[in-house]
């Protein structure tokens, strides 16, 4: 991008296009070449441009880091191999003794990694509600080092006030980190209602075309990343460069997507609400949602995410799943594609047992960008098998 205006005063629609991406200095490249190499020629012993193995720095992924920093309007982000791979990193500044206050309802690998490897090095969780700031106040220890929720949620989509809450970790010492992953930053961008810390899966709506796994940390201060790139540098979860340029050519589209999937998302959410097999829809962008006001104050659109409960509960729900046509049955979310899954036996299996474990009726569904009424009489024809 020319320099004739600061990358924060540009809209996310021409973000998405042009953030990070600059032609390339040996050949004008417009697209960041993918640069499929592990290592780069030293002049002199440790003279060199700028990279010296690719675990610690390489351009496609430069490019990457650069336009998500933009993206979500923070000074700094870090690509990773996946969304639990930054998470992981990210969790690796806290350290034996210390006390994460988590939202209860987190998406499945979240709660298993918390719950069943880093509670073993020392790090102590609570799960709460964080749509009640109260109920996260009054698990603050004196040892919380970090909040940490989603919103909207995985699979409830449960929305919670980051601002209020940036206020409640703040006043404890503590940082705010949120997992933007359902909202994306075209919908919300956390940075700027406070938040400390915003982590993707960027599998999800950031690659867009469920053809990448990735993972992002994106944060303004300074200290924080040197120690968070530091770790990117030690632990070595990163991208691959093939994995860097598919997300940047993903994020060109991003806005242009968002845009798609709410507007077909709402029509859906009304669609289901109206269905007489449907005994409960979960989407923000619904009146009956409990934090319907919020959602409208903190977010652009409501997304591209339902949630809902058949009257027939889990075996209806089984055959529904099933049956869909352009829907098809898989875990994972965010893609152009329509899918449709249970997360119960499927995405947040990990939770079973756990007090943050989901009903075994609810299905969840990523709408994605086709023509909404196929997508509808997709859905029409599947409920039809259960009513
Ligand atoms: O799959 P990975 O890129 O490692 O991202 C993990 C992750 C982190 N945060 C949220 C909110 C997520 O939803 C995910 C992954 N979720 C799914 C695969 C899913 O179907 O819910």
């Amino acid at each position: 991008m020319k320099e004739q205006k600061e990358q924060n005063e540009l809209h996310l629609e021409t973000l998405v296009v042009h953030a990070g991406v600059e032609p390339d200095p040996q050949t004008g490249a417009v697209m960041t070449p993918i640069y499929q190499t592990s290592t780069y020629a030293q002049a002199d012993v440790a003279v060199h441009k700028g990279y010296e193995y690719s675990r610690t720095d390489n351009p496609t992924r430069t490019a990457l880091q650069a336009s998500l920093a933009a993206l979500e309007g923070g000074k700094y982000a870090l690509a990773f191999a996946s969304g639990m791979a930054a998470i992981d990193t990210l969790l690796r500044l806290l350290g034996a003794g210390d006390h994460v206050v988590c939202g209860n309802d987190v998406y499945g690998g979240t709660f298993r990694l918390f719950d069943k490897v880093l509670q073993k090095y020392g790090v102590a969780f609570s799960f709460v509600d964080t749509t009640d700031v109260t109920a996260v106040r009054e698990a603050m220890r004196p040892n919380t080092k970090l909040v940490w929720l989603e919103t909207p949620t995985n699979p409830m989509l449960r929305i919670s006030d980051i601002t209020a809450l940036a206020d409640v970790a703040h006043e404890a010492g503590a940082w705010l980190g949120v997992d933007n992953t359902f909202a994306s930053p075209v919908l919300q961008r956390p940075l700027s209602l406070g938040a400390d810390f915003v982590v993707h899966s960027t599998t999800k709506y950031i690659g867009g075309h469920s053809d990448v796994v990735g993972g992002a940390i994106v944060l303004n201060d300074t200290a924080v990343y040197e120690q968070l790139k530091f770790l990117q540098n030690a632990v070595g979860a990163v991208p691959g460069p093939m994995d860097c340029f598919l997300t940047l050519r993903g994020i060109k589209t991003l806005a242009l997507r968002m845009r798609q999937h709410c507007q077909n998302a709402m029509q859906i959410a009304q669609f289901l609400a109206d269905h007489p097999a449907v005994a409960e829809v979960i989407y923000p962008g619904l009146e009956s949602h409990p934090q319907h006001e919020l959602a409208r104050r903190q977010m652009k659109a409501p997304g591209g995410m339902i949630s809902f409960i058949l009257h027939g509960g889990e075996a209806a729900a089984r055959v529904v799943a099933r049956e869909t046509k352009l829907f098809t049955l898989a875990e994972s979310l965010g893609g152009v594609e329509s899918l449709i899954e249970l997360p119960a036996p499927m995405t947040h299996a990990s939770v079973a047992d756990s007090p943050l474990a989901v009903d075994p009726g609810l299905v969840r569904i990523s709408v994605g960008i086709e023509n909404v009424q196929d997508l509808i009489a997709d859905l029409r024809q599947a409920l039809g098998k259960v009513v």
